[in-house]
């Protein structure tokens, strides 16, 4: 079991002041981190009361503490996991071998990056969701909203520790690049393009929360089994966090779709902007967004850089240990329908090759699973409609259905079809300005706004009446 010191600047249980050097650069970094948060981190209500919860430990029972905090004063920490005695790498051509303690040479590069892609994701989200405060839709949400914020600040630093300590003068150079970088900057922006996306209104929040965390889970999972120990050391206790993001993501959608519901069994066949409500077309219309940036997340379905993750045992399949029964990926292959002379046609590829598609499908499975709970809702109002998630090639950016045209149930067609159909699927300035138009803040304690129903139940062992920000 490790110490947990969290007296001391930097709250930590890997020894930090058992290693100066590297105790005093994250020091140094430190004060640059809180110019960041200044910065750019929440707009609205640094200097207020929050009802948030900290980590203080990694052990199952009593890992985190709530109380009130202003979030500049959240204490940021470094935790791992507990090691694992003996603890094998757990895929590729390493397979069985001891887990790597130290950055093995051949892979430094290659871990470097992922690590900073990792990292890059934390901040630019902090960034997308900086102005949200401003129209919260309650306390509780708001409360929610700043919870996430500050945990994707403390999963900046759990990757830059690993940057600072593994990867010496170029590992500094990449954590002070992180806070540099701007999400949504033309000039200098967050690596992966959805975390350049704006995301100024609290449905766009959810679907945030639900969609891009959801690949956070699910790359942290394929990280947590990776060969490098203290990268899955540190995705493993990441995860712990993780679960309260999705879950406001899942359930927020769900309260909307609940509220739609509702309006739309007292309203039968009219339109819900006279009633304030969200229509369920523009609830279709922010998953449609959301959901295709998120898979594009996840890399091409052809991937020598996946390839090379998995042989080299650096990032894991979801559940690699637990779940797959054979480790090296080698003399199999995947189907994947690729675009050869205008048509789609299946090509089988090696599975190594696939493995970004792997993680993708696993994704969209979880992401159903979500679909048919918010659908619960409407049949629960007697409403006929449902929701659905588009085919997988639909609106891609990256991979291999990038830079061509597909309806939404993945067939493909010319830009002319696509276009024509476009203000059926996305946000048109009209949708728009009537989402913003309905983003009023609603502040009293145990009070929630008109289009969204009110939350499931309280948080921190307290109910919906609670002061979670003391404005
Ligand atoms: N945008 O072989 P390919 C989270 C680049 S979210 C822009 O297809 P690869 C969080 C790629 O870099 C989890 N560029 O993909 C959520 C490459 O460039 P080069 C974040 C992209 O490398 C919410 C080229 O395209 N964690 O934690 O196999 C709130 C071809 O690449 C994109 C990770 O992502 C894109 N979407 O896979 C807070 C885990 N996709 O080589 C936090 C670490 C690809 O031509 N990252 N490119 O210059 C990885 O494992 C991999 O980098 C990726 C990409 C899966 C992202
Ligand atoms: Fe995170
Ligand atoms: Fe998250």
């Amino acid at each position: 079991m490790s110490t947990v010191d969290l007296l001391a600047k930097i709250p930590n249980n890997v020894d930090l002041k058992g290693d100066k050097k590297l105790q005093r650069a994250l020091e140094e970094w430190q004060p640059e981190y809180l110019k960041w948060w200044h910065e750019t981190g929440p707009a609205l209500h640094q200097d207020k009361d929050v009802w948030l919860r900290t980590a203080i430990d990694v052990t199952a029972e009593g890992w985190a503490q709530f109380d009130y905090v202003r979030t500049p004063d959240y204490r940021w920490g470094i935790f791992l996991a507990d090691a694992v005695p003996d603890r094998k790498v757990q895929c590729g051509d390493h397979f069985g071998q001891p887990a790597w303690q130290e950055v093995p040479g051949e892979y430094r590069n290659m871990l470097r990056r992922i690590i900073v892609t990792q990292a890059d994701t934390e901040p630019a989200s902090v960034e997308q969701q900086r102005w949200l405060a401003q129209t919260a839709p309650s306390l509780m949400d708001m409360r929610n909203l700043f919870q996430v914020n500050v945990e994707e600040g403390r999963h900046l630093w759990a990757m830059v520790y690993l940057l600072h300590k593994y990867f010496g003068k170029d590992g500094r150079e990449e954590a002070d690049e992180l806070l540099r970088r701007r999400a949504g900057d033309p000039d200098k922006p967050r690596i992966l393009q959805a975390f350049n996306n704006p995301c100024n209104d609290w449905l766009s929040f959810y679907a945030f929360t639900m969609f891009m965390d959801r690949d956070g889970k699910f790359q942290l999972a394929a990280l947590a089994e990776s060969g490098f120990d203290p990268l899955s050391r540190t995705c493993r206790f990441m995860l712990t966090e993780e679960a309260h993001h999705l879950s406001v993501g899942e359930t927020g959608v769900q309260r909307v779709v609940k509220r739609t519901a509702e309006l739309m069994r007292e309203h039968p066949g009219k339109d819900l902007r006279s009633y304030g409500g969200v229509p369920l077309d523009v609830i279709q219309k922010i998953i449609n967004y959301w959901f295709t940036y998120s898979i594009d997340l996840f890399g091409g379905e052809i991937s020598s850089n996946a390839a090379d993750y998995f042989a080299s045992g650096m990032k894991g399949r979801f559940r690699e240990e637990a779940k797959e029964t054979e480790h090296t990926g080698l003399d199999q292959g995947k189907v994947i329908p690729v675009v050869q002379d205008g048509k789609l046609v299946n090509r089988e590829v090696p599975l190594r090759n696939a493995m970004n598609e792997c993680l993708r499908d696993g994704y969209i499975q979880d992401c159903e699973r979500a679909l048919a709970i918010w659908n619960k809702e409407l049949e629960k109002s007697g409403v006929e409609q449902r929701l659905t998630l588009p085919n997988r090639r639909f609106h891609r950016h990256v991979g291999e259905y990038a830079n061509m045209f597909f309806d939404y149930e993945g067939n493909l067609v010319a830009k002319e079809a696509f276009d024509a159909r476009k203000a059926a699927w996305f946000l048109t300035d009209d949708d728009l300005a009537y989402l913003r138009s309905i983003m009023k803040p609603c502040l009293e304690p145990g009070k929630v706004a008109g289009w969204v129903a009110p939350p499931l139940k309280g948080i921190g062992g307290k109910d919906m009446n609670f002061e979670y920000v003391r404005l």
